[in-house]
């Protein structure tokens, strides 16, 4: 039989240590064995980082909030083509550094763009494909932002105001509480070893394989 690989993403806000927690979560699978696809979102394309590139340039003030939406999903379009579908088709796991979540929370929660919008473009984009499981590292704002303060140059979407982040971050939550069965929220407050040990506790059911599904990949 088959041997499925699982679509998993990492989600959060500002500073919530998505990148700290990446390379954790990919020890933890490869260490089970499993062939692993690591990639994030804007991005994982040569054309999709193009198009990340514009996304996130700071002198792109006059971007509208729809351009920025069918931006998002155009370079998801081709992440998904060139390098999602074919690495789970090849019974591959992927682990992605955010995805449509983000979108529904930046763009929707975030920009205040009509979620049903979103989920247009999430099914015909992505037909039937989900992620298996998102890990949802959850902080308040504040403390987010205090640690993505230290960072330099900020980015388009860095230079947003609390409130923004605020509500990217109720959108976040309303996710998970609506589809329990697939987000894991981790409290992102605690310190880095306290983090991993959550996201290992979460994960290792699916590292011994009783958390496996067939997945549709339409
Ligand atoms: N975006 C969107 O709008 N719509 C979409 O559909 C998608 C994305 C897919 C790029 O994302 C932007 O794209 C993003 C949303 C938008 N913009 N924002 N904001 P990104 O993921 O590439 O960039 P990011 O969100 O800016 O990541 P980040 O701010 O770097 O956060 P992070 O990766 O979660 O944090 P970190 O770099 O791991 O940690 C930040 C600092 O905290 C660092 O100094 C760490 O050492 C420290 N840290 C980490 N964990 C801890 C703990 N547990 N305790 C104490 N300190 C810690």
């Amino acid at each position: 039989m088959m041997n499925n690989g699982l679509f998993i993403t990492l989600e959060g806000g500002e500073g919530a240590g998505k990148s700290t927690q990446m390379a954790y979560v990919q020890q933890l699978i490869e260490a089970a064995g499993k062939t692993l696809q690591v990639t994030r979102e804007p991005g994982g394309t040569d054309l999709s980082e193009q198009i990340r590139g514009l996304l996130l340039d700071h002198r792109q003030t006059a971007m509208d909030s729809d351009t920025e939406l069918l931006l998002m999903f155009a370079a998801r379009a081709q992440h998904l083509a060139q390098l999602i579908r074919p690495a789970l088709a090849k019974g591959e796991w992927v682990l992605c550094d955010r995805f449509t979540d983000a979108t529904y929370a930046y763009q929707g929660g975030g920009r205040g763009i009509d979620l049903s919008r979103i989920a247009q473009l999430e099914e015909w984009v992505q037909g039937s494909l989900r992620p298996d499981m998102t890990l949802l590292l959850d902080l308040p704002v504040d403390e987010g932002m205090a640690r993505a303060g230290q960072r330099g140059e900020l980015d388009r979407f860095e230079r947003e105001q609390q409130a923004f982040f605020e509500r990217v971050r109720q959108t976040y939550r309303d996710r998970a509480e609506a589809e329990p069965e697939r987000f894991r929220i981790i409290d992102a407050s605690k310190d880095i070893a306290q983090v991993q040990q959550q996201i290992a506790a979460v994960l290792k059911p699916c590292l011994n394989g009783e958390n496996g599904k067939a997945r549709g990949l339409s």
